[in-house]
């Protein structure tokens, strides 16, 4: 994605702008360090690129910006739980829109700060009162904080994830590392090498992963590495040829390209008793 021609709308700040795609306002951040771009509608981080490497993040060529639909894409916000927990699928974090909070910058970089909180809508899906800041700190790497805090009187129990899609060179010479010696998949659990590679369909939370993931991205010639904080689990996915050929936002091919690497909290394990808080971090460092 070319953040660059999107159509201005204003200028926060010598580095920040907001900027229309399609039905999206996107807060577009231009830096020395590096570009990238968030959309309020699902607080999703769109495109990251740091100076002077390739871009990061893998857009869908047939990404639905219309605001009816999650971007498939970039880093969808999936929360307050994680798959098909309960309706909709992946929360409604991803789907709604998010209130741009705050700016701040210097040499180093952007922060970029969203915020979400409980509606009547909200409360008609999930009947609880939250607060939710989405922190998006831009600089030689992005990282990515989700803050769900219980502002209501009631426990509540939480999931969700960093769904990030890598974009990657080649997935048939992509290999996933450091992902520890279990995972899940199809509510299984299975011994793994820690390594996956792919010559299928991988969908598959890995549930000892290191605190750092490493995509080795050999068709680029790059690694990226990936710190997971807060989670219980890493999910790995690629949905191969056949799923791709059945999703209406993804090119028949576009499985080539991306690979999923996701902090997760795969199960609502996370339990906050009023006024508690918990943080979902992912870390994405270009090498
Ligand atoms: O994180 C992996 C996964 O849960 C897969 O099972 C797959 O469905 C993917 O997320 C994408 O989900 P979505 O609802 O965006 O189509």
């Amino acid at each position: 994605m070319d953040v660059k021609q999107l159509p201005t709308l204003a200028v926060l700040s010598d580095y920040v702008t907001v900027c229309q795609l399609d039905g999206l306002k996107v807060v577009r951040v231009i830096h020395p360090k590096a570009t990238a771009a968030i959309s309020l509608f699902g607080g999703h981080v769109l495109s990251f690129t740091p100076a002077d490497k390739k871009e990061t993040i893998w857009m869908s060529e047939k990404a639905d910006f219309t605001g009816n639909k999650a971007i498939r894409g970039g880093v969808p916000v999936c929360w307050p739980w994680f798959g098909k927990a309960a309706e909709p699928s992946h929360g409604f974090a991803r789907t709604s829109e998010w209130t741009l909070n705050e700016h701040r910058e210097n040499d180093k970089g952007v922060i970029i700060s969203l915020t979400l909180s409980d509606t009547p809508e909200t409360r008609s899906i999930w009947p609880h009162a939250f607060h939710a800041e989405l922190l998006i700190e831009i600089s030689d790497t992005l990282k990515v904080s989700l803050v769900s805090t219980n502002t209501g009187e009631h426990e509540m129990q939480v999931g969700g994830a960093l769904h990030t899609y890598f974009n990657i060179g080649d997935i048939h010479q992509t290999t996933v590392t450091e992902l520890g010696n279990e995972y899940i998949e199809v509510g299984e659990r299975k011994p793994s090498t820690g390594k996956a590679t792919f010559e299928g369909e991988v969908d598959r939370i890995y549930t000892q992963a290191a605190e750092t993931v490493i995509i080795e991205d050999a068709a680029n010639q790059r690694h990226i590495a990936v710190v997971n904080q807060g989670n219980n689990g890493v999910v790995i996915w690629n949905p191969w040829q056949a799923l791709a050929e059945g999703m209406a936002d993804m090119a028949n091919d576009g499985f080539l390209t991306m690979v999923c690497a996701e902090s997760a909290v795969y199960d609502r394990s996370v339990i906050l008793r009023p006024g508690e808080k918990h943080t979902l971090l992912t870390e994405v460092i270009c090498k």
